[in-house]
């Protein structure tokens, strides 16, 4: 077998993911988990860049070291589903998963609207985002909206954020796990990236049953812009982070594609030493 890069890999990923492999029921998970292993790298890129060009270029730089791609589809100027296309098609051509962080937090019938409309989300994005703040149905609503489209996708629902003073506290991360852990369609949780002792906790409380992936990771700046803050993507996975989501690290370094093998290394060899 041969990686993405068309080297020879051995790593099974039942070998590198162990009880997660097993445990984790929703398809993508292990889908994800198998490009992880192809392309020995737990990096989700967070594309946050404001033109379709744009996200077609880093993906054609770094695709090859990236699992899934992170959209904020309602950032991209002039949007419309003919130019989204080019996105969809680069992302399918490196073998990415299509993950769009709408952060739904409405009811379950307005969330199973959004899902189509102006950016068609059910159409093409294989994740999202949901916060759990309306309750349970919110995930049957955005469940739903693949299901018109017979096409399967799952949910993460944010169970802690990286940002400074944000609300989503212990008792409410508690509530959150419930709703994910009564539902099929959530594949698993974003967890604080920035925190070690938050993940230990997170990941105690998750099991091995769900992902959790952590946005906050950065490898050289300890703060962010307006509030976010950072920790070492490596400590993030050895506290239990499946998935490093890195935005500005690499689509505002120098070399994207120095910086991306750099996450891609510390993330995989803190799998698999973890
Ligand atoms: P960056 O690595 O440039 O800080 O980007 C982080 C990305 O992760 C952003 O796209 C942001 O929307 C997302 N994110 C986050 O930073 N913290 C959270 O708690 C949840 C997020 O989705």
């Amino acid at each position: 077998m041969t990686n993405g890069r068309g080297q020879d890999y051995r790593m099974k990923a039942e070998d590198a993911w162990g009880a997660r492999w097993v445990n984790c029921a929703h398809p993508l998970s292990h889908e994800y988990m198998r490009v992880a292993c192809e392309k020995e790298s737990l990096v989700v890129l967070a594309a946050d860049l404001p033109t379709v060009d744009e996200i077609v270029r880093i993906i054609e730089d770094v695709g090859d070291y990236v699992c899934a791609l992170k959209t904020h589809v309602d950032m991209v100027e002039g949007f419309n589903m003919e130019d989204w296309s080019r996105v969809v098609d680069a992302a399918g051509s490196k073998g990415m998963l299509l993950f769009e962080d709408r952060k739904f937090a409405d009811i379950g019938r307005v969330a199973q609207t959004q899902m189509g409309g102006l950016y068609d989300i059910r159409s093409w994005a294989d994740l999202v985002t949901s916060h759990s703040v309306s309750g349970p149905d919110v995930v049957d609503g955005i469940a739903a909206a693949w299901d018109e489209v017979e096409r399967i996708g799952g949910v993460l629902l944010l169970a802690q954020m990286s940002s400074t003073g944000n609300l989503l506290v212990d008792g409410y991360t508690d509530l959150t796990l419930e709703i994910g852990r009564a539902s099929p369609h959530v594949l698993g949780y974003i967890g604080n990236g920035s925190s070690v002792s938050e993940l230990v906790g997170l990941r105690s409380k998750v099991g091995e049953g769900r992902m959790i992936w952590t946005p906050g990771v950065n490898l050289s700046a300890d703060e962010g812009v307006l509030g976010q803050r950072y920790g070492h993507p490596a400590e993030a996975v050895l506290a239990g982070s499946d998935a490093i989501i890195v935005g500005s690290g690499i689509h505002k370094a120098g070399d994207p594609l120095a910086a991306v093998r750099e996450y891609a290394s510390a993330s995989w060899g803190a799998l698999l030493e973890r």
